[in-house]
């Protein structure tokens, strides 16, 4: 039964259900937080990280990962990438490229990433075996293959069905070489001196954004799923997904399916049956089933909920939300309705009109960015599940060329 429009909850109502927002400084890993303590003194830090506001950069994610790992303050300094919105100048002032990742020690500037990596350990220690351990070069080169042969077959317009099954061929004969890797790697991971205990090392932590994407892009343009041809990455996956400071840095299939195309100038779909049915999934906000994340929520019963931290993050960008909206104030109830539809599980009819706005919204969320890839996936959901009552209306496609519709600049303030 539709609950009729007056019985979405009010902003203070909601209000009162959302939870206090996660502790930035010193709790877990989070894409929000500008400032990284781990429990000690502001005058600890000796380092800050130039790195993108979506939280996206995979060579940004590299390094985010390896200081939270290692647990060495930090602080961050965002800056937008450039098919995000223009450039802050007093970042192109200190890197005249504009690229990030950049990072400071004691005010010495390092960029690309593995340069970074190579500073941090000299100054702090490595995490595993270093990155000029033999070992660790030799898995290094290992995924730059594997990334070659993703390209090959995701970013390469026009492929033949044979050059397609090619393409699959030898990124799948990569694959294979890292799920041997994995059994000759230490326990769970790939590095051979991964730290006792259950935290990954750099090896690992090299390999984590591209197979993120990997998995993400190729179910959604070609219908592959990694996870599953791949039993050997999928465990790596599953266990890097217990670790709470893995999840805080983790993407979904929706940011990334529409977050790759303007980065690597095109990503061209093979289409078959699965192909199409995991990219309605993934649009619609379901993401795709247990192979995208096998971690859930409800296993760890830990609080706040995913639908709780999802209203947390929208109640903080309520006004602006509703004031970038094609309805304006009209968009005030039907995204209460969603946000009710979301911590009730009734459907709450939105105001006639409001399922392009709502859909604009629901396509529009970035993990982690804007919240955790659990949460985004209730409230994709939700705000699905409520356009619906109102009708079929689909927004644009996103752009392929650029994603400036998500420009941070108004979030900023
Ligand atoms: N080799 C560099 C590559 C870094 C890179 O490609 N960064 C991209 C983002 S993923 C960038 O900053 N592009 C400029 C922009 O998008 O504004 C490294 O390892 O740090």
């Amino acid at each position: 039964m539709v609950t009729a429009s007056s019985n979405a909850l009010s902003w203070e109502q909601l209000l009162a259900l959302a939870p206090e927002p996660a502790e930035r400084v010193h709790g877990p890993t989070n894409a929000q937080a500008v400032l990284r303590l781990f429990g000690e003194p502001e005058s600890a830090v000796r380092v800050t990280l130039y790195r993108d506001h979506h939280a996206w950069c995979p060579y940004c994610q590299k390094v985010w990962l390896w200081l939270e790992f290692r647990r060495i303050p930090y602080r961050i300094r965002k800056v937008t990438m450039r098919c995000y919105g223009p450039k802050e100048p007093w970042f192109t002032a200190k890197v005249p490229s504009g690229m990030l990742p950049a990072l400071e020690i004691d005010a010495r500037l390092i960029t690309e990433s593995d340069r970074i990596l190579e500073a941090l350990e000299q100054t702090f220690g490595a995490l595993g075996a270093g990155m000029q351990d033999p070992a660790v070069r030799r898995l290094r080169d290992l995924e730059r293959r594997l990334f070659r042969a993703w390209c090959l077959w995701l970013c390469s317009p026009g492929l033949s069905e044979r050059q397609d099954a090619l393409a699959r061929d030898q990124f799948q004969r990569v694959a294979m070489q890292m799920e041997a890797a994995l059994a000759d790697g230490a326990g769970s991971w790939l590095d051979p001196a991964a730290p006792a205990g259950e935290i990954p090392g750099t090896a690992d932590l090299v390999f984590i954004p591209y197979v993120e994407r990997m998995n993400a892009s190729l179910a959604y343009f070609k219908g592959f799923l990694l996870r599953e041809h791949h039993p050997g990455i999928d465990r790596w996956l599953t266990a890097l997904e217990q670790l709470e400071t893995y999840r805080g840095t983790q993407s979904d299939a929706h940011t990334h399916a529409h977050d790759l195309p303007p980065q690597m100038g095109g990503c061209w779909i093979h289409p078959n049956p699965l192909q199409e049915d995991l990219a309605r999934r993934i649009d619609g906000g379901e993401g795709i089933a247990g192979w995208e994340t096998r971690w859930s929520q409800d296993s760890d019963g830990s609080n706040p909920s995913p639908e709780h931290r999802a209203l947390e993050r929208v109640l903080r960008h309520r006004h602006t939300l509703v004031q970038r909206s094609s309805l304006g104030s009209g968009f005030d109830q039907p995204l209460r309705a969603a946000l009710t539809r979301m911590l009730h599980g009734e459907p709450v009819q939105p105001e006639p009109g409001s399922a392009l706005a709502l859909r604009n919204l629901r396509d529009r969320i970035s993990v982690p960015r804007d919240m955790p890839l659990l949460s985004a996936r209730c409230l994709r959901q939700a705000l699905e599940a409520t356009a619906a009552l109102d009708g079929p209306a689909q927004p644009e496609p996103l752009p392929l060329q650029h994603r400036f519709d998500q420009d941070p600049r108004p979030f900023l303030a």
